[in-house]
C-alpha cells in the first residue's frame, strides 16, 4: 500500500515519477493495424503544479490547489525539430479549456507541458471558450492552429443559458508558444466544428475541411464533412463548401461526421483519420475511422473502409462521459511510423502508433460498408469461404 501524498512536496516527487514514467505496449491489445499503450500520454495529472497551486507558504498555508484541472485531452500535434509537439485541451475545473503545449521525443511517452498556458489572442468578440485545436505546417510557411470557439447564442430566448454558437478560430504561429489572432473563419454554415486546414494550396487557394451544422448540438441539415476554399488565410472565407462525406443512416456516423486532424500525404493519396457519431442509450458514441482522398483534388474520396478504426476500448471507455474516442492529432514521422492522438470520453490523452504503409493497407484492403445485414453476412461468408484453406476446415 503506497503511502499519502500529504503534502505538496510529496506530490511534486510523485508527479515526477509520472512524468518520467515509460509507456508500454497493451498487453492484451493485437489486430495488426496500430497498437495500443498501457499509460495515457497525457492527463489532468501531468498538469505543472505551478499551474495549479499557489506556492507561496505564505499566501498559501494549506498547500491547496487554487485552479484545479478536470481534464486534458483533444490535442492537436505536430513535429518539429524533431520533438512531438501536443497542443492539449486542458479543462479546468471551472469547465473553461484552455490550450497547454506539451513536448516529448517519442511521442509515446515523456510528455512535459512547456511554458504556461498558452495565450490566444481575442478578436473584438470575445472566446467565451476554445478547445480542440488543429496544428498544421502549411506550405506557405506558418503553423496554424485551428480552434473552436464558442460564445453564448446571442438570439437565446431569456432563460435559455446553454445555446452556443461555433465558430472556427484561426491563429498563427512560427514556434507554437506566441500566436497571431487571424479574424475568425467564415462560411455559409451558421455553425462550425472540427474545422482542418489542408496543408497544401488546392488551385491556388487555402483548402478546408468543415462539419456544418445548424445548431449547437442540433446538425440540422448539417451533412457531414464538408470541403471550400478561400483566397486568403486573413480573413479565411468560404463561399461555396460541398459535402465531400455524409452521414449515413445506420453507420457509425449516422449523427455526425467530422474531419479529425489535416490529412497526411501518401503516394496513393490523402490519408484522414475522422470522427464519426451515433446516438445511443448512453448519450453520443464517438469512434474514428479513416479514409482516403485524391492527392490532385482532395475533395474526392477515394476509399472508405467499412467501420470504425479506433474506439474507446475495454479501460478506455469511461471518463467526465463515456464511450467517446476522439482524434484532432497525428503525427507522421521520417521512419514512416504513424502516431494517432486520440482522447478518451474528454479525460484522458492516449496514442494509437502504427505507420502510414500499414494504414493505408487498412484503408485500401477493408470492405466498404455493403449497408446492410445481408451484406455483411455475405462479407463474412466470403472471408470464411477464402480462408478454409488456411483454417483446416477445406
Ligand atoms: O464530447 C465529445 C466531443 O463533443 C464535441 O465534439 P463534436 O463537435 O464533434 O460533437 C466537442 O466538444 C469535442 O471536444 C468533444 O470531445
Amino acid at each position: 500500500m503506497p503511502s499519502p501524498i500529504q503534502n505538496l512536496s510529496q506530490l511534486q516527487a510523485w508527479q515526477e515519477r509520472l512524468l518520467n514514467q515509460k509507456n508500454e505496449l497493451h498487453p492484451e491489445w493485437y489486430n495488426g493495424v496500430f497498437e495500443r499503450y498501457v499509460h495515457p500520454v497525457l492527463t489532468r495529472h501531468h498538469v505543472p503544479l505551478n499551474w495549479r497551486y499557489d506556492l507561496n507558504p505564505e499566501t498559501n498555508p494549506y498547500g491547496m490547489e487554487r485552479l484545479g484541472v478536470n481534464a486534458v485531452f483533444n490535442s492537436g500535434a505536430i513535429e518539429l525539430n524533431g520533438e512531438i509537439y501536443l497542443m492539449a485541451r486542458v479543462e479546468g475545473n471551472d469547465r473553461k479549456s484552455f490550450f497547454g503545449l506539451a513536448k516529448s521525443k517519442t511521442g509515446i511517452d515523456g510528455f512535459r507541458f512547456v511554458d504556461g498556458p498558452i495565450v490566444i489572442p481575442e478578436t473584438d468578440d470575445p472566446d467565451v471558450n476554445v478547445y480542440d485545436m488543429r496544428l498544421v505546417a502549411h506550405e506557405d510557411g506558418w503553423i496554424y492552429g485551428l480552434f473552436c470557439t464558442e460564445r453564448k447564442d446571442p438570439t437565446a430566448p431569456a432563460g435559455d443559458t446553454s445555446s452556443a454558437v461555433a465558430q472556427c478560430g484561426i491563429v498563427r504561429s512560427k514556434d507554437l508558444i506566441n500566436w497571431d489572432r487571424l479574424p475568425d473563419f467564415k462560411s455559409p454554415s451558421p455553425q462550425q466544428r472540427n474545422v482542418a486546414l489542408h496543408p497544401e494550396f488546392v488551385e491556388g487557394k487555402y483548402a478546408f475541411y468543415t462539419r456544418p451544422q445548424d445548431g449547437f448540438i442540433d446538425t440540422g441539415k448539417g451533412g457531414g464533412i464538408g470541403w471550400g476554399l478561400s483566397e486568403k488565410m486573413d480573413p479565411a472565407v468560404i463561399d461555396d463548401e460541398f459535402i465531400i462525406h455524409r452521414r449515413a443512416y445506420h453507420t457509425i456516423y449516422e449523427s455526425k461526421n467530422g474531419q479529425g486532424p489535416a490529412p497526411i500525404k501518401t503516394d496513393a493519396g490523402w490519408l484522414h483519420v475522422a470522427h464519426g457519431v451515433r446516438g445511443c442509450a448512453s448519450g453520443l458514441r464517438y469512434v474514428l475511422y479513416a479514409f482516403l482522398t485524391d492527392l490532385k483534388d482532395p475533395s474526392k474520396l477515394l476509399k472508405v473502409p467499412s467501420g470504425f478504426l479506433i474506439s474507446a476500448d475495454d479501460g478506455e471507455r469511461v471518463g467526465d462521459l463515456v464511450n467517446v474516442a476522439f482524434s484532432n492529432g497525428m503525427v507522421a514521422r521520417e521512419d514512416g511510423s504513424l502516431l494517432i492522438y486520440y482522447a478518451t470520453c474528454d479525460t484522458v490523452q492516449r496514442v494509437a502508433t502504427t505507420t502510414v504503409e500499414r494504414l493505408l493497407d487498412y484503408v485500401l484492403n477493408t470492405p466498404e460498408d455493403p449497408m446492410t445485414t445481408g451484406g455483411c453476412v455475405a462479407q463474412r461468408r466470403a472471408l470464411w469461404e477464402q480462408n478454409k484453406q488456411f483454417s483446416g476446415e477445406a
